[in-house]
């Protein structure tokens, strides 16, 4: 069976940037402003030979009460309830908003495994990026940049690495299998 991974976050965090570079697409829009993103999108992610099915949603900004804003929220909330594992975005160039801790407080309560990508780092120090992050309280912390690449897969490896039972591609393909008697 495929794991399925949800990707939320405030909006324009570099959640469909994340996306493309795991699915190797350009299927999810990216641009340089909150709330393109708005529903979910789904892809298929491999690492090796192991699939796993990844799940873009649109930015999560949990303190709206109406509105299209409202929706997003609820999609993503879905998508969290959908998956196996979530990765939960934050921008390390901002650093920590009240909106990230009120997302965090949200995916603590599913009890599923969560994964913090601390995104657009390159050039920052590791250190100092977590660091600000440390008050969420969630214990798998990565700081990467979807851009350029560097520490996602490291991430991914992590996040896949919980599920012992993905299914490798070679051996979900309808071979036909013989016995030799006699
Ligand atoms: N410097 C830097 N910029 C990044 C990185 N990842 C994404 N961005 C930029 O951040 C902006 C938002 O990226 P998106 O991938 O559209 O962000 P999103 O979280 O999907 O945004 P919404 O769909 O609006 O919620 C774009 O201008 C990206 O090029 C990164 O690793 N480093
Ligand atoms: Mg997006």
């Amino acid at each position: 069976m495929k794991p399925t991974i949800a990707l939320v976050g405030r909006p324009n965090v570099g959640k469909s940037t994340l996306f493309n570079r795991l699915t190797r697409s350009r299927d999810a829009l990216v641009a340089d402003f909150p709330g393109l993103t708005r529903d979910r999108h789904y892809g298929i992610g491999r690492i090796g030979h192991k699939p796993y099915i990844l799940v873009d949603t649109g930015g999560f900004e949990p303190l709206i009460e109406s509105g299209v804003m409202l929706e997003m929220a609820r999609q993503s909330e879905q998508a969290t309830y959908e998956a196996d594992a979530v990765i939960f975005m934050v921008d390390g160039r901002n650093g920590m908003t009240p909106q990230d801790r009120l997302i965090a407080n949200k995916l603590r309560t599913l009890n599923k495994p969560i994964y913090v990508a601390i995104n657009k780092v390159e050039g920052v120090d590791k250190v100092i990026a977590i660091s600000d992050f440390y008050e969420l309280g969630l214990e798998n912390m990565y700081p990467l940049s979807a851009t350029h690449g560097d520490g996602v897969h490291k991430l991914i490896d992590d996040v896949l690495r919980g599920f012992k039972n993905v299914t490798d591609d070679e051996e979900q393909s309808d071979k036909i299998t013989f016995a030799v008697i006699g």
